[in-house]
């Protein structure tokens, strides 16, 4: 009798330190079943602190989109555990609410079950009806740089804390062309951005459209698909929800930073970061505490007399933003041309049939303060002129998770607001 005591003693021993074990570096899958996002309108200080705090204290609540003080809006997402609380919460400080998604693991599944079946039906070629893992993209990258030798070649812009290799593809036709950056991928959940990196090589490789010949032979463009690669293969293993790097912190549980608040432009002035590890905005304890922003600014600075144009993707919220990102109270000396721009890639895309709608305008004045991120650093610390982040689609609807159905028309929106941004860039004299 007491040897069976023992013995179940023992097991339950064992169960409690796997659940613990569970928790702190899940061997499975994240799942999200039943958490929700709720859009918060926030009037007053105030209210915008309690949210903060709950943010930040709490590695359950999620924000999905900071605060605007343009929408007063903030998107959220919350557990199922903490929903009452939460609504409570709301209520004490009349903060007024409105849910954008039920079930945020509902998402995540019909983007299965969409690559599944894509799996199924398809010849093993790439395309962009669904979203592919890393290893998948650099194959891809792999079979293209062996199928245009003559205008393709690989460059390797560093290695990441867990040593996979950034990679990034340079189509040029020509020596001597103006040469435009894209970086893309640095949040690891926006996997919109390198579905649209990937199509937009392939287009620029592919298309016989003469706008977009033209855009492919008179630029060299340097083109990094996936930046944030630990972080992305981490957000399609283990979690989809994963933005920051990998790298763990010295003192804190918490794992990673954010990397578009680590370099060393303005880093962590005016609230634009957190010095908080377990905030989704950590700013890394030092400017280029992250090996992958490290890297990026050492290349960025190796090749800076080979380009002239910077652009970061980004999702979620339709928004082209220029610098600056640290401050409202002042706007680069070119702000009336960088908006000018703007307004050309915004009417480009609001005049394809989606009708999708762009705001412009400086990070800052726009969106929110924002310090250290990479475009204002090539923009302060390199003397570029023209940098922008596109955040694609959507609204909110499907956030990170936009539907794999989405990723064609997001990206014929990319191409014609492109073909406008570079025109208008062209025009003001500036390539
Ligand atoms: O907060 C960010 O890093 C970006 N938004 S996101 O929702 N994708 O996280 C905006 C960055 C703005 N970029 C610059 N200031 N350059
Ligand atoms: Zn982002």
């Amino acid at each position: 009798m007491r040897l069976l005591w023992l013995c179940a003693a023992a097991a339950a021993l064992l169960l409690v330190l796997a659940s613990a074990g569970t928790l702190k570096d899940s061997p499975t899958k994240e799942r999200y079943d039943h958490y929700e996002v709720y859009r918060l309108t926030l009037r007053n200080r105030l209210q915008l602190d309690v949210i903060e705090r709950l943010a930040e204290l709490s590695n359950k609540y999620n924000i999905w989109k900071d605060y605007d003080a343009h929408s007063q809006e903030l998107h959220i997402m919350v557990s199922p555990e903490d929903l009452q609380h939460f609504q409570q919460l709301l209520r004490v400080h009349g903060i007024g609410s409105e849910q954008m998604v039920a079930n945020v693991q509902a998402l995540i599944d019909e983007e299965q079950v969409t690559a599944a079946a894509d799996t199924a039906a398809s010849d093993g070629t790439f395309g962009w009806t669904k979203y592919y893992e890393l290893a998948e993209i650099e194959a891809w990258l792999d079979s293209v740089l062996a199928a245009y030798p003559n205008v393709t070649e690989q460059f390797i812009v560093g290695q990441s804390y867990e040593n996979r290799t950034i990679r990034g593809i340079k189509i040029s036709h020509q020596a001597g062309n103006p040469g435009i950056f894209i970086e893309s991928n640095i949040h690891a959940r926006e996997w919109i951005t390198s579905a649209s990196a990937t199509w937009f090589i392939n287009q620029l490789l592919t298309s016989e459209e003469p706008a977009v010949r033209n855009l492919a032979e008179s630029y060299d463009w340097h083109i990094v698909p996936v930046f944030n690669v630990d972080g992305f293969e981490y957000s399609h293993t283990k979690n989809r929800m994963w933005r920051k790097t990998r790298q763990p912190h010295a003192t804190s549980e918490c794992i990673g930073a954010d990397a578009n608040r680590n370099f060393d432009s303005h880093w962590m002035v005016n609230n634009g970061a957190s010095a908080n590890p377990c905030s989704e905005t950590f700013a890394g304890d030092v400017p280029g505490s992250e090996p992958e922003a490290r890297a990026l600014a050492e290349y960025l600075s190796s090749i800076q007399d080979q380009f002239s144009v910077y652009i970061s993707f980004h999702s979620y919220g339709q928004y082209l933003l220029s610098p600056f990102g640290h401050t409202a109270a002042e706007f680069p000396d070119n702000y009336d041309d960088l908006l000018q721009i703007g307004a050309a890639f915004a009417t480009a895309i609001e005049e394809l049939p989606y009708g999708t709608v762009y705001t412009y305008g400086s990070t800052a004045d726009v969106l929110y303060v924002a310090t250290g991120t990479s475009v204002d650093w090539v923009f302060n610390e390199l003397q570029k002129k023209i940098g922008y982040t596109i955040e694609y689609r959507d609204k909110g609807r499907y956030g990170f998770i936009l539907p794999p159905v989405q990723i064609l028309p997001n990206c014929q929106e990319l191409m014609a607001g492109m073909l406008a941004l570079i025109d208008k860039t062209k025009q003001l004299g500036y390539i």
